[in-house]
């Protein structure tokens, strides 16, 4: 399996799935979240009604309509309160229900956005390093043969960067 980072916006990427960072009620908001939304478009909206919902640390699937991914997987990161209610393991879930998502649709190709390290203030050094780990450790098997990091600002891009070198 080929990992890697590359710079931009996820709405753009030609992968079989994207991944939202998503909130539990699945119902949109700001960030990679609002962008990719506008990007689908109102069915979107009205696919995630029909989810009701999502726990922190679960991921679930729609189509992408409008958008080049045929899937988006919409996992719920959990918000940073410090590192000792558990952020960890429930990041590292995040990641792994999307790969067993992507096993579930035949997903050959999927890209992740840098979950819970925005408004949910995740330390982003930290987040990658389990992202990569998780990700790596769930490939065998899954038949993903490409993972895409998209990297949004310059920071989380360097980080991914080192890590994948
Ligand atoms: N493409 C790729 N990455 C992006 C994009 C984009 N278009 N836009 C932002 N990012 P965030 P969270 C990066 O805040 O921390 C929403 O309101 C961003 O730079 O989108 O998991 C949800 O509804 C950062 O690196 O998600 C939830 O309520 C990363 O995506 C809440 O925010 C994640 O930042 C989730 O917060």
């Amino acid at each position: 399996m080929e990992l890697v980072a590359v710079r931009g916006d996820i709405t753009r990427l030609d992968v079989d799935a994207i991944v939202n960072a998503a909130n539990t009620s699945l119902l949109g908001g700001g960030g990679v979240d609002g962008a990719i939304h506008a990007a689908a478009g109102r069915d979107l909206l009205r696919a995630c009604v029909k989810l009701g919902g999502c726990p922190t640390g679960d991921a679930k699937a729609t189509p992408g309509f409008q958008l080049r991914a045929k899937w988006v997987f919409h996992a719920v990161g959990p918000v940073w309160r410090g590192g000792l209610q558990g952020e960890e393991m429930q990041l590292a879930s995040c990641y792994r229900r999307c790969m067993e998502l992507a096993q579930e649709f035949s997903v050959r190709s999927v890209a992740f956005p840098a979950i819970s390290t925005g408004i949910y203030r995740f330390p982003k050094e930290q987040a990658a390093a389990i992202a990569v780990a998780t990700v790596r450790g769930a490939a065998e098997g899954s038949g993903v043969e490409r993972v895409v990091f998209c990297c949004f600002d310059e920071a989380t891009d360097r980080i991914y960067r080192q890590l994948l070198a």
